[in-house]
């Protein structure tokens, strides 16, 4: 149903109906979720979510563009509170167009002057002229051009000081000047000068109240009476305020966050209340995925894992289980979740115990005389595509391969810049050295890689390659030219992927640095094995 329609009928229902305010898109949506069958777009609310008074300080189309997120993040309608209408009736008429414009299904306007004072602010506030008034309500639903679009005439007279008959009459001139409703506000801590506006109140017009200040008054007093719609108008942006000057003062005592975390929503309910799965479903559906881009992954697990005994007796090293789960069973599923399915595993010692699910087993049976690159040449002629290689043995945080992705560049390696752990030292290790040092300084240029060096000396090494390259379709094929080259050397069979590097620096290929800071394991002996079982 249309949001003006569901107003409209809200309005003219015989039961006691009730909005809640909010103040911009997360607070109305809290407000659609709660329950409520309505929104009160707060210019008290409003103003203060934006820091400044409730006296038209925000402009019109500042509030006109907060109003639009609140539409849009919704599906009940919306009252917006729009003061006097921020000018004469000219402004009135083109406000209406921008409302029904932005789905908003109904407008509150008030007898004040512009720039308006809020109703709870000083004494004896000044009145529109009411025949001026009349001519602003006639002026906005003359404008209006979906005839459920509705415009509720708010009554300050009790507010400015006057009495009842002041109050029956503008309230009868804005009826009969075509309001859809009328809202007599009260300041009192009781609601009498509603109850007795209620007992002489015969127009066929619903009556609206704001009972902030009478807060302590039965519900069913105001369904007696016979009220049509109760706005609580300001609850949220209270609430709001209380939260986080509780939060921010814990924060700041404390400096840490250990006791407010259970205090406030997880990270997801945010994620959650912005829709943040919809985009996922969509990106799935517009994005090109980044299986084309990335169609496949290459993993080196030929090797036997010599360090760790017993242990690799009857399985390779990439199928050791790590809290339950092969090693090449969480590299497979790293890569599922980047939306690379096409695994080739190129197996090679006891490759018969490789039984992963969807993947596509190629052996090297010559494993035993030779390195990781007669291994990937194996693979040669899958070197047609993107690709990603990765060795076998190595555990990794998810985002290291998603960095290594959105990485631009023909060939990406991922480089630990902080390798000097005492194992290291006794381990085959690829040091690099790099066009520039890891910082933090993210604005830098790229960083490209110089050397891959299994013999530098730690203390002249910019970091550590982990084992993941990254290979657009133009280095895949610059990498199968290598390779092809390369396999013409004798001693081919002892090549390791840091031969491949340097031939491919020499060749002049520029390869890219993805700096990471730890956050992955090479399985290569029992301490590190030890290591991974807590990673
Ligand atoms: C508002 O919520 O901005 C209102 C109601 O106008 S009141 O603050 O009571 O005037
Ligand atoms: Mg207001």
């Amino acid at each position: 149903m249309k949001k003006t329609t569901q107003f409209k009928r809200m309005l003219q229902s015989d039961r006691l109906e009730f909005l809640l305010e909010a103040h911009n898109g997360l607070s109305a949506k809290i407000v659609e979720e709660s329950g409520h069958k309505g929104i009160w777009g707060s210019g008290l609310g409003i103003s203060a979510a934006l820091g400044v008074r409730d006296n038209n300080e925000a402009s019109w189309t500042q509030v006109l563009e907060v109003v639009e997120f609140m539409s849009d993040a919704t599906t009940i309608p919306l009252l917006l509170d729009a003061d006097t209408g921020y000018g004469n009736f000219n402004n009135v008429c083109r406000l209406v167009r921008k409302l029904e414009q932005r789905n908003v299904a109904a407008v509150c306007l008030e007898d004040k002057l512009f720039p308006k004072t809020n109703s709870f602010l000083g004494e004896q506030q000044p009145l529109a002229d009411m025949d001026e008034f009349c001519g602003k309500i006639k002026a906005a639903k003359d404008t209006q051009q979906d005839s459920d679009f509705c415009v509720v005439a708010r009554v300050e007279a009790f507010i400015a000081g006057w009495g009842l008959t002041e109050t029956l009459k503008r309230a009868q001139a804005y009826a009969r000047s075509g309001a859809d409703a009328v809202l007599i506000h009260s300041k009192l801590s009781k609601p009498d000068q509603i109850l007795t506006f209620m007992k002489e109140w015969h127009e066929p017009c619903p009556v609206v109240i704001v009972p902030t200040m009478y807060y302590a008054t039965p519900t069913s007093v105001f369904e007696e009476a016979k009220i049509s719609m109760v706005i609580w108008a300001n609850h949220l942006v209270r609430a709001s305020i209380s939260a986080m000057q509780d939060i921010a003062k814990k924060i700041y005592t404390e400096q840490s966050l250990l006791t407010v975390e259970d205090a406030i929503v997880p990270v997801r309910e945010v994620f959650r209340l912005q829709d943040a799965e919809t985009l996922k479903i969509a990106e799935e559906a517009y994005l090109p995925s980044r299986q084309t881009e990335h169609g496949r992954a290459i993993v080196l697990a030929a090797s036997k894992g010599a360090d760790l005994g017993s242990l690799t007796a009857d399985r390779p090293k990439a199928m050791l289980p790590i809290q339950g789960k092969p090693l090449l069973q969480r590299l497979t599923d790293h890569f599922h979740t980047v939306g690379i399915h096409d695994i080739l595993v190129v197996g090679g010692y006891k490759s018969e115990t490789i039984d992963i699910p969807d993947i596509k087993l190629v052996v090297n049976a010559e494993y035993e005389q030779t390195k990781e690159l007669c291994s990937l040449y194996t693979v040669l002629d899958d070197l047609d595509r993107p690709v990603i290689v990765s060795y076998g043995d190595i555990l990794f945080k998810n985002y290291i391969l998603l960095r290594l992705l959105n990485e631009p560049g023909d060939i990406v390696v991922s480089v630990d810049a902080n390798p000097i752990r005492t194992h290291v030292l006794n381990r085959f290790t690829d040091f690099v050295r790099c066009s520039r040092r890891y910082d933090t300084d993210y604005f830098e240029e790229s960083v490209r890689l110089l050397e891959v060096n299994p013999s530098l000396p730690p203390d002249q090494a910019d970091g550590e390659w982990i084992g993941l390259v990254k290979l657009s379709a133009e280095g895949a094929k610059h990498v199968q030219a290598a390779l092809a080259e390369l396999h013409g050397r004798y001693d081919f069979h002892a090549l390791r992927m840091n031969d491949l590097f340097e031939y491919l620096i020499r060749q002049g290929s520029e390869i890219r640095v993805v700096y990471t800071n730890g956050h992955w394991l090479d399985i290569d002996d029992l301490e590190i094995l030890s290591e991974a079982m807590e990673f």
